[in-house]
Order: C-alpha cells, then sequence, then structure tokens
C-alpha cells in the first residue's frame, strides 16, 4: 500500500500533471473525485486541506501536500523507483527551470481559451450578484473570474494567451529538434508538466499545426514516435472528458484566431 490518496478533477490540467506521473511511476492510489462544477473544491472540508481552494491536493498517510508541481517533486523524493527527474543536479536544475516556465507561462496562458470554450457557460444563468460572490469565494482567483465575467474573456486576453502557447510550443519544437524528450534523453515531469497543456491545445483545435510543423522541421526518430503513445494512451489523460463539454460558440473564435 502506497498510503497514497489524490483529490482531482477529470479535467483538470493540473490533476492531470499529478496523474501522469502516478501513472508513470506504476504508483497505487486512491482517487477523490472534486466536483469543481459544483464548487466543491470551496467547500469548508476541501478548504481544510487545500486553502487555495484548487485542485489537486494528495494526502499521503496524512501528509497533506499541495500544487502539483509540488506533488510530483514530493512523489519523487518518496517514490524514487521509475524516476522522473535527472539524478544529476545540473540536469534536474535544467528540468526545473523548464517546469519554472511552464507554471509561469503556459499553463496560465491555456486557462482563457479552456474558460471560453468549455466553463463560462455555467456561470451564464446566475445573477450579476451572484455571479460576483462566486469570483469572491475563489480564494486564488477571484481577479481571474472577475476578468472573464459572464461572457468570457475578450479577443485581446485571447490573443495574449495564444502568444504565450506559441512561445512555448517554439521552445518545445527547439528542445526537441535533437532529442527525444524537452530535457534531452530522458522522460522527465517537465514533459509531464506540459502534456496536459498540449493535450488541451488538441482539444481546442489549437495544436495541430504544431505537430505538423514539428514533424517537418525534426529529424525522424522512431524511439520518440514509438515513446509519445506512452503519454497519449494514459486513460488519465485521454479518457474523453475534455472534449464532452465543448459546446460555446467562443471555441470557434478562438480555433480560428489560432496560429495563423
Ligand atoms: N498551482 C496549482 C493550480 C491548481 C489549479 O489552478 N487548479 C484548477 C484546475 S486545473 C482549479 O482547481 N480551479 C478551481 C477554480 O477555478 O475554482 C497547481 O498546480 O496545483
Amino acid at each position: 500500500m502506497t498510503g497514497l490518496t489524490l483529490y482531482t478533477t477529470p479535467t483538470s490540467t493540473c490533476s492531470q500533471k499529478v496523474r501522469l506521473a502516478l501513472a508513470e511511476k506504476q504508483l497505487p492510489y486512491t482517487a477523490r473525485h472534486v466536483a469543481l462544477d459544483k464548487a466543491e473544491q470551496l467547500t469548508d472540508w476541501y478548504l481544510a486541506l487545500n486553502p487555495n481552494g484548487v485542485v489537486p491536493t494528495l494526502d499521503h498517510n496524512g501528509h497533506i501536500i499541495i500544487d502539483s508541481s509540488v506533488i510530483t517533486e514530493y512523489l519523487e523524493d518518496v517514490f524514487p523507483d521509475r524516476p522522473l527527474r535527472p539524478r544529476d543536479p545540473a540536469h534536474a536544475a535544467h528540468m526545473r527551470a523548464w517546469r519554472a516556465y511552464i507554471d509561469e507561462v503556459p499553463t496560465p496562458a491555456i486557462r482563457p481559451p479552456s474558460f471560453n470554450a468549455f466553463l463560462v457557460q455555467g456561470f451564464a444563468a446566475l445573477t450579476p450578484e451572484q455571479f460576483a460572490a462566486a469570483a469572491a469565494k475563489r480564494p486564488l482567483r477571484s481577479h481571474f473570474y472577475r476578468k472573464m465575467g459572464q461572457t468570457g474573456f475578450d479577443q485581446e486576453t485571447i490573443d495574449a494567451a495564444l502568444a504565450d502557447l506559441r512561445q512555448t510550443l517554439e521552445r518545445m519544437n527547439a528542445a526537441l529538434l535533437n532529442h527525444p524528450w524537452v530535457c534531452g534523453d530522458m522522460f522527465t515531469l517537465a514533459d509531464i508538466s506540459l502534456t496536459p497543456t498540449i493535450v488541451r491545445m488538441e482539444d481546442l483545435h489549437l495544436g495541430s499545426r504544431l505537430i505538423r510543423s514539428t514533424k517537418q522541421r525534426r529529424p525522424p526518430d522512431t524511439r520518440r514516435q514509438q515513446s509519445l503513445p506512452r503519454v497519449c494512451r494514459s486513460e488519465w489523460l485521454c479518457g474523453g472528458s475534455l472534449s464532452a463539454g465543448r459546446r460555446h460558440s467562443q471555441s470557434d473564435a478562438v480555433r480560428d484566431s489560432a496560429f495563423c
């Protein structure tokens, strides 16, 4: 028994990072699903675990660990088998620099197009007062929800997000020109941090141009092509739930303005 319980939401990209790491390390765990659509992350019992009111949260034999990047490093420290972090300190620093960039740039950038496509419609029926109260309850994201409003993020915000995502793709493209994974020959936590955002981009129809251009520019590398499905086949990531909610008309605007 690993003693691991993960508070997680199927469609949450941050939860997916942890589930991918658990899957790669072949660590069994108990999943406790947190219903973001019912604001379960803002209930007293959950805020007592994670005062930020976001998923995921890990409970390891009573030790409560929050933040997906912190959780995956913790898992690496406690369960070093099937390593996802280079042992060499300089290589580990390189991986952590990638992760810091991912947490700073693409992870927040994927939110505005995701919320416009999948989530904002869930707030449409609220009165302005109810929406203001819902936004105010978010310990970390009040300003984000206020900026979104009940009609979605404006084009300027979407354009800025797409510029950040494009920069990420360019950096990945450069890194993957000569190596199978972003940090070189080893599949690491940096690849895990990137994967949910790339999958979400595909779900939003933002990614196909990148994949085409990457294939054209990268020399043939059969090992990488064989390795990729190991991530994409993961039931934790590609269970279909990501696209289940796609019905908002703004997803067309996002798609049409992307990577032209
Ligand atoms: N830095 C945190 C961010 C977690 C986060 O933003 N989670 C989102 C889902 S991906 C969430 O729970 N949002 C709740 C909300 O919007 O109220 C982490 O990596 O764990």
